[in-house]
């Protein structure tokens, strides 16, 4: 009768199969897999394991996939090895390989990875849906950009897609959100016929120096999803273009006050939200000048709703810091507070130690690592949020 209660507050499930760290985009590539064993030992180190429910998800199979990417797509990342290839034959440009970039690069076991982290964020969707959990976590997915037909950048299979897909068979509403520095591209064209999900993304907008876009290009303030009145998905696909450097207090402002409008418009039933670690300060990839705790801080803002929540990785190319902020937003899903020295028996302490800013702690000073000249102004963050919630007047009908 005295037995140990199951703790207030909420339940929060953890998925995933640790055989995903073990593959390889190659040593030059800056997606490491291997990020997320970092990330499972600092979860591990501070104890979290005990706040939540851990699961081993089983891989997704090739007919799940093919609820969304088409079967022939399907067949040729079931079968291309970096043996069998042939670069020369034209499927495989079609299908997003090669180019001179080499994003998606053919490597061995990419039939294994992209099934392992989409049979996590479809175990988690399930475990939202049959409600044995609040909040469901799975750090190995979030590749937005792949589309039904082809990859790309670093995304083969769109597992956000397929957990959405799943997550609408007893969901009338789901409200996806994307904190990746890149625009969520492939989630908003997937459903951009529906107005069963919304999709909203903040990015990086804009040139570089030498006149390239940031990839992939799109997600300008304008681009809203199909705008025919005849067309169900009209109006529910929301951009936030942001600019190079912008930091904690207009990042959270705006995330802040957009979001809170879409969610009071859109009212959703459950919400995906991919927490691409690529925004922090300091990121290989990235722009902006984030601290850990101003990303987590949209964790804490959507988790505030209330509603089934799926929480998924993504982008993220300095190691120790996606590592350090995805532990963050676990302890901040478990509501507990980390302290700032890591635990000594952490395993690959040394990953986190000799760094200008922050070497031994959770929390570094992120915000100078690579100095982006903050080109946000206030003006621009008030023109955007203007348009924004004016863009939201689509919804009405
Ligand atoms: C979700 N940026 C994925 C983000 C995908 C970004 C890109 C690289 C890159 C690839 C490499 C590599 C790299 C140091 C960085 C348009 C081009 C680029 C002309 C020269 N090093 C996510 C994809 C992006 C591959 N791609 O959102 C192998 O950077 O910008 C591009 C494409 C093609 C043409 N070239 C410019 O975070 C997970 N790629 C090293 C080795
Ligand atoms: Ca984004
Ligand atoms: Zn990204």
């Amino acid at each position: 009768v005295y037995g140990i209660e199951k703790p207030q507050g909420y339940s929060v499930s953890f998925h995933y199969n640790p055989l995903v760290e073990y593959h390889h985009f190659g040593s030059s590539h800056p997606m490491k897999p291997w990020r997320l064993t970092l990330t499972k030992q600092l979860i591990l180190a501070y104890g979290l394991e005990y706040a939540m429910e851990l699961h081993e998800p089983r891989s997704a199979s090739f007919e799940e996939l093919a609820i969304f990417h088409d079967r022939e797509y399907l067949d040729f990342l079931k079968h291309i090895t970096p043996q069998n290839m042939d670069p020369e034959k034209e499927e495989y440009l079609n299908f997003g390989f090669g180019g001179e970039s080499n994003d998606c690069p053919v490597f061995d076991g990419l039939w294994d990875y992209v099934s392992l982290y989409s049979g996590a964020s479809l175990h988690a969707a399930n475990s939202l849906l049959n409600g044995q959990s609040d909040i469901a976590i799975n750090w190995s997915g979030g590749l937005h950009h792949a589309k039904k037909n082809a990859a790309s950048g670093f995304c083969y299979v769109n597992d956000i897609v397929l957990a959405i897909q799943h997550l609408l068979t007893q969901n009338q509403r789901v409200l996806y959100i994307d904190i990746d520095v890149h625009h969520g591209d492939g989630v908003e064209q997937a459903f951009e016929s529906t107005d069963r999900v919304m999709t909203l993304s903040y990015h990086k907008y804009g040139m570089d120096r030498n006149n390239y876009p940031f990839f992939p290009g799109t997600g300008n303030i304008n681009e809203m999803g199909p705008t025919d009145p005849s067309n169900r998905g009209k109006g529910h696909s929301l951009n936030i273009p942001l600019d190079d450097g912008i930091d904690d207090d207009q990042y959270t402002w705006i995330f802040k006050t957009v979001t809170g409008a879409v969610v009071a418009k859109y009212n959703p039933n459950a919400i995906v939200l991919q927490c691409g670690a690529d925004s922090l300060g300091g990121d290989r990839l990235g722009k902006f000048n984030l601290n850990i705790k101003a990303h987590g801080f949209c964790v804490e803002f959507i988790k505030s709703f209330n509603r089934p929540l799926l929480l998924i990785g993504g982008g993220g190319y300095t190691p120790r810091n996606v590592a350090r902020t995805w532990c963050h937003e676990t302890a901040v899903c478990v509501d507990a507070q980390l302290h700032n020295h890591l635990p000594t028996h952490l395993p690959y302490l040394q990953a986190f130690q000799g760094e200008e800013n922050g070497g031994g702690v959770l929390y570094p000073d992120l915000h100078n690592t690579k100095r982006h000249e903050n080109a946000n102004t206030r003006q621009k963050l008030d023109n955007i949020v203007k348009q924004a919630l004016e863009n939201l007047r689509y919804l009405d009908g």
